[in-house]
């Protein structure tokens, strides 16, 4: 079944400039905000700019040059964090909610970035 993408999700809204959020970094095809209701010190959102209700959606239909700049976004966030292992940071969970097992609220794909504190055990 093909997916359907709802253009009046909010992240679509904050994509239009409808409604503001706390950047954190742009780039050609992604963005990355705060989130308004924070889990963790910190809680970034990664998006796709373009229209995309989840990773498989994103996975069967971006670009590659989407999907790179979007995974590679998520790497420079953290990096900007300064919670990267490799660069003496102390970790991060990344989760992406799908569908509604995955009780995903905003139908526009993202990628939760969890860090600065032990983020615990994985069933939350
Ligand atoms: P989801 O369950 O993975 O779809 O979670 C959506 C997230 O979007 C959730 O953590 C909200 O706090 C967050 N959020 C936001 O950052 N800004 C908003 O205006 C709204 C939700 I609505």
């Amino acid at each position: 079944m093909p997916y359907i993408y709802d253009d009046q999700n909010i992240f679509a809204k904050i994509l239009r400039g409808e409604i503001p959020c706390n950047k954190v970094l742009e780039t050609e095809h992604s963005l990355a905000f705060t989130d308004i209701a924070p889990k963790a010190p910190h809680h970034v959102l990664v998006i796709p700019k373009g229209p995309y209700v989840c990773h498989d959606h994103f996975a069967t239909a971006a670009s590659e040059a989407e999907i790179v700049d979007f995974t590679r976004a998520i790497g420079q966030v953290c990096a900007k964090l300064g919670v990267t292992p490799g660069a003496d940071g102390n970790g991060y969970r990344l989760i992406s909610n799908t569908g509604n097992d995955g009780v995903q609220e905003v139908p526009h794909l993202h990628m939760h970035i969890l860090a600065g504190r032990n983020i615990g055990p994985m069933v939350m």
